[in-house]
This record gives C-alpha cells, structure tokens and sequence, in this order.
C-alpha cells in the first residue's frame, strides 16, 4: 500500500516545516512510494544505506585493506553520461530558453512528466534529502530538496552536497529552497498490484532532464546516473542557479576555483572555464613547476560569484564533493586527485581487479593480466572494449583532496582577482592573453571553441563553441547570459577581475603539443597574477595583451624561442576566418545578441586590419631594403 499524507507527516522530521512535507505528500501521492524516508545525512545512515545496496546488489564492497569504505557500482548499459538531448529547459516562452537549450512548453511538460511520475515510485522507498549548495548559512549558498526513490542518489548527494540536518535545519528558517523530483523510472509493482524483481541498476529508457527556470523547479526521470539524477549538481547549481543569479545579479558559473600563493608569498584566487576535455580537473589540482609558488584547491567544477561588500567578486564552490572522470587520471597526470581517492569512495563503472581493487585506462602504463570489465565482464589485455566505461566516475569528499585550501568552505567565499577562458584550439589562440577590458573578455568568454577535427595551422577547421564552457548549462538565453555579464561587470567597475584566455593545446605543423601543459601551466598563470599586482607591461596584440618577450617564466623549461614564438604567433589572415566565423555564429542570437558583442567583434576586425597593414609595410620595407 502506498504511504498516505498522514503516515508522511507523522514520520517527517521535527524541524521539517509544513511547506515541505505538504510538497512531500503531494509528490508521494502522484508517485505513490511504498514509503518515504527523511535522510539526516549522518555517517551511520551513509553505511547502513550503502550495506543495503551491496546486499541488493547495487553495490560492490572493495577489498578493504586496499580501498577502506569504498564501493563500485555498474550502471546500466544504457545510462552512462548525461543526456542533452533529453535535457529540457521549460520556459513560457521559448526565446526565453534561447537557441542553445531544448525548449519545451511547461504546461505540456508538466502533464508529460505527471503522466510518467505517476505511480512511478510503486513499491519503493521514496527518499527526501534537504541540502545545501555552498557552505550552510553562507552568504552566497542556497538551499534544496531532492526527492529520489534511487539510494545510489541518498549516497552520493551525501558526498556532493551538505545533506541532511543542518539544512533541514536552514529550510525550517523559512529560507528559499528549489525543490527537484528524480525517478529511475522503475516501479516494482504496477497499478494492478502486480510485482517485480528490482534490477542492479534500475532506469527507463524514456528520459527526461527537465527544468523549470521561470518557477524554479527540477524534474528528472529515467536515468540514476551523475548529473542527471544528482539534482543539485548541474541541474540546480548551473542551470536554475544561472536564472536565479540572472535575476539578482550574482553569477553561476561552470568554473573551477583556486587559491595561489605566489613565489613572492602572495595570495590570488582564480576561477576557470573549460569545455569538457580540456583538463579542468588537473588544473583544479594542479602542481606548479616554478619554485616557490603554491596551487590550492578550493572548487574543481562550478563557481558560484557574488559582489561583496568591498565591491569585489567573491566566489564560493557550492558543491562538497568531486564527481570526477577515472579514465586518465594516474600518478602522472594528476597525483592529487589519485591520492584522494584512496578511500570513501563510490566509483562508477571503472573496471575490478581480481584482488576487490579498482583499474581504468591510464592508471597503470602495464594492463592487469584480468579484470572484470564496467560491465561486469572478464576482461584481458586483449579485448577490444574498454575495461572502465570512459565516462566512468569517481565521487569523493572535497576534502580528501591534499590540495584542498583551508578557505575551501568559507561561506563568505574568497575574492577572485583572475578569470581564466580556455578550450582546446590547435590553432591561432595563443598560450595566455589578457582582455582589454571586462567586455572583450565576456566577448572571449562568448566565443570559446575546440576545433571538430585537428586542423593545420592557420586553417581554421569547423569549431565547436562552447561559450562560457556553459552550452549544456545555462538556463535561460545564453545571449541574455552574456548580456548579464556586461551588467555584473559594470557593476563591478574597476574591481572587477581581470580575464584572460588561455590554450595549452596549441600544435605544431606535425600536429605535436608545443607547450608542456600540466604543471607548466603555471607559468602562464604566473603571469596573469603579475598582471594584476601591476609589475609588468604587455604587448597589444589582436587577440589581446600578451606578455612581453622574457617576461614569461620559463626557467628550467627546454622550449626553444622558435616554438615559444608558434605558441604566441597571431596570423592575421586565420583571425580574419575565425571573425567571420563569431559572426555566423552570433547570428544565431538574432536580436537578442547585445549589442556589445557586435561593438567587440567590430574592434577585433579592426585589429586584425591593423595587424595585416603592420605586416603588408614591413614586407615592403624588407624588399626595399632588399
Ligand atoms: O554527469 S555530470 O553532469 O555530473 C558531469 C558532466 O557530464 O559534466
Ligand atoms: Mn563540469
């Protein structure tokens, strides 16, 4: 029998207000668990949940002595990643979603999604977790509630989020919370009282990723995997939080954040976005190579910025936990992240050793002689199909990070003097350039781009954009977005943080990396931050400021200045492609581009002239010469 309202009052929680279990009674009526448990969020609750699924067969336990309180869970062959495609923003008026979202109507999406909630939780527990995006009570943090018949949802919101009592505790107050409703989309029974045996992984092949902007709300049903059912991640902190931010003039951003001590002692923060594949995560963990400087970790994925009372941005990481991509991540590439998943861990569809350990490609330069693949099937080096799924995840703690930075849960965040652009360009941009002004960097920001295909040098091949890495997460008019970043600059005035754009993925003409990437990465940092305390110059450039000749710490670094000249070379004629390429691009926003954008390209143009008649007169003046 389904729980009633009665039975869901009398078993909610002493602080929970009558707001909330008024919605939980309705969800449960349409959703018609077979009961409804409050979760507190305590470390007894997280093991006997999980024990739960490991009897179930949810969950995998690990070899204890090699990877204490750790557990493996394989998910359905049919929900490994997010699905865009199925990803909805819900919007009265579909300009309003703008020409990057899915747009759907949202009384028709309410009675699409009531017809698919209804009776969906049959014969299943329905869990209610209240927690907190940011530090509880921060200035900039902000509260919710997921409703999830999925454990694997209780266990690792736990992880990703502050769940549980305290923000229960902050709900009670009267504070603002989004609420967002997840299913797996698998009920055990039918209407019919008819039963069924639960799977391993629970989920619908009809799925749908919705959000409701305009009266805050998330609904996602069909799929138990990362950022389509842990609801406060993408759904609510990018794509609600940017429509929330839009409105009160704050911003939600899909950025990293760091902390960095300089090797003169002192202290910058750092915010980062990069389109997925461009090593977001190593940079959030990054190990400096020049002496004396120190990189730490206080966000690896979204960055929620506010003003403060000083009139600076200050930038808080609403989440608590990594939910990160294993395939790649090693000793070499990224130490720290290694070492912090040495326990407390839920991985997701890497491969199991025969010894009840973890493996995914990268790990180790020599392949286990035998594994059991994500999908539960004997592996050796010879099969032909991945041992680990390549989106498979580990999700830990923040703070089992060595890198993480004592300010990391500061709720009143830290103040951010850097903000990074970066995507993964072959050609044309360079290693680091600083904007002009707070607009061409929101310009820059606009137009981020990866080549499709590996093009030559100065051909520009087709460009998947990516502005602000926020494609698949604003949740309004990404062109508004824009124009609300030319707000939140002017009202930051001359406080505002200083934008740059970066590329370590540059090539040479044999289509080899030029720069070392990784820890070097530093040193273009280096720069930035010397930038902003005022103690270099620059170069005007089209693209932007670069660094003066031997201004850039290169020291103990083999790059000779043939290759260091590539890495910054500009060619007139490939930017005067890549312009006419923004402005294809722009045309997609119609009338809602701001005008700003086109005021940017139109000086970018102008650059690019002046640029071709520099080199036009220095050819003629070598020929005179000649
Ligand atoms: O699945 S998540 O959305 O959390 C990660 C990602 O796909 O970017
Ligand atoms: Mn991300």
């Amino acid at each position: 029998m389904p729980v009633d309202a009665n039975q869901i009052k009398a078993g909610a929680p002493a602080d929970a207000p009558e707001d909330l279990i008024a919605w939980v009674s309705e969800i449960a009526q349409l959703t018609k668990p077979a009961d409804v448990y409050w979760a507190d969020g305590s470390q007894e609750e997280y093991d006997r949940i999980c024990e739960e699924m490991v009897a179930q067969g949810t969950l995998i336990k690990l070899n204890e002595e090699k990877r204490p309180n750790s557990y493996l869970a394989r998910s359905s062959a049919s929900d490994v990643a997010r699905v865009e495609s199925r990803t909805y923003i819900c919007t009265e008026k579909a300009e309003d979603a703008g020409p990057t979202n899915n747009w759907a109507d949202p009384k028709e999406m309410k009675e699409t999604l009531k017809g698919l909630f209804d009776g969906c939780m049959r014969g299943r527990t329905m869990y209610v977790i209240p927690f907190s995006m940011g530090p509880v009570g921060g200035d900039i943090s902000r509260l919710g509630v997921e409703i999830t018949d999925s454990p694997y949802v209780v266990i690792s919101m736990r992880i990703m989020t502050r769940m549980g009592d305290p923000a229960l505790k902050q709900i009670a107050t009267g504070e603002f919370w989004v609420p967002g409703v997840h299913s797996v989309g698998y009920p055990l029974v039918d209407a019919d009282g008819n039963t069924r045996e639960d799977v391993a992984w629970p989920c619908n092949d009809e799925k749908y990723i919705t959000h409701f902007p305009e009266t805050r709300e998330i609904w996602s049903y069909g799929s138990g995997y990362g950022g389509n059912a842990l609801l406060g991640k993408k759904c609510y902190a990018l794509r609600i939080a940017s429509a929330l931010a839009h409105d009160e003039g704050w911003l939600a951003e899909h950025m990293l954040i760091l902390k960095i001590t300089d090797d003169k002692d002192r202290v910058f923060h750092l915010t980062a976005a990069f389109p997925s594949a461009c090593g977001k995560t190593n940079l959030a963990m990054l190990r400096p190579t020049i002496e004396g400087m120190k990189v730490e970790t206080i966000g690896d994925d979204i960055a929620w910025m506010r003003k403060g009372k000083d009139g600076r941005l200050y930038a808080i990481n609403p989440e608590a936990g990594f939910f990160g991509v294993a395939p790649g991540t090693s000793e070499a590439t990224n130490p720290t992240a290694l070492h912090a998943l040495d326990k407390n861990v839920i991985f997701t569809n890497v491969a199991l050793t025969d010894d009840g350990d973890v493996w995914w490609e990268g790990l180790t330069d020599e392949k286990p002689a035998h594994l059991i693949d994500w999908q539960g099937n004997d592996w050796t080096p010879e099969s032909e199909t991945p041992a680990a799924h390549p989106n498979s995840r580990f999700t830990v703690a923040a703070d089992q990070a060595e890198s993480i930075s004592d300010d990391w849960d500061d709720p009143h965040g830290v103040p951010v003097d850097v903000i990074l652009f970066g995507g993964r360009r072959a050609t044309n941009v360079p290693l680091i350039s600083e904007s002009y002004n707070w607009e061409q960097g929101v310009f820059v920001g606009a137009t981020v781009s990866s080549e499709q295909t590996a093009a030559a040098e100065g051909a520009v091949g087709a460009l998947r954009r990516d502005p602000f890495a926020m494609l698949p997460f604003c949740g309004y008019n990404m062109a508004e977005y824009w124009a609300h970043w030319l707000e939140v600059g002017k009202d930051l005035g001359d406080k505002a943080p200083k934008i740059f754009q970066v590329n370590w993925f540059r090539k040479d003409e044999n289509g080899k990396f030029m720069w070392p990437g990784f820890g070097d990465n530093s040193r273009p940092i280096k720069w930035a931050l010397q930038r902003v305390a005022g103690e270099l110059d620059a170069e005007d450039a089209l693209s932007g400021r670069l660094p003066k000749k031997g201004d850039l710490d290169l020291s103990g670094l083999d790059l000779s200045d043939e290759t260091m000249e590539k890495i910054f070379h500009l060619d007139p004629h490939a930017w005067g492609v890549e312009a006419d390429l923004t402005e294809d691009f722009f045309e997609r926003f119609g009338e809602t581009l701001p005008e700003q954008m086109t005021v940017e390209l139109a000086a970018l143009r102008d650059r690019i002239l002046a640029a071709e008649n520099d080199q036009a007169s220095t050819k003629q003046a070598t020929s005179a010469n000649a």
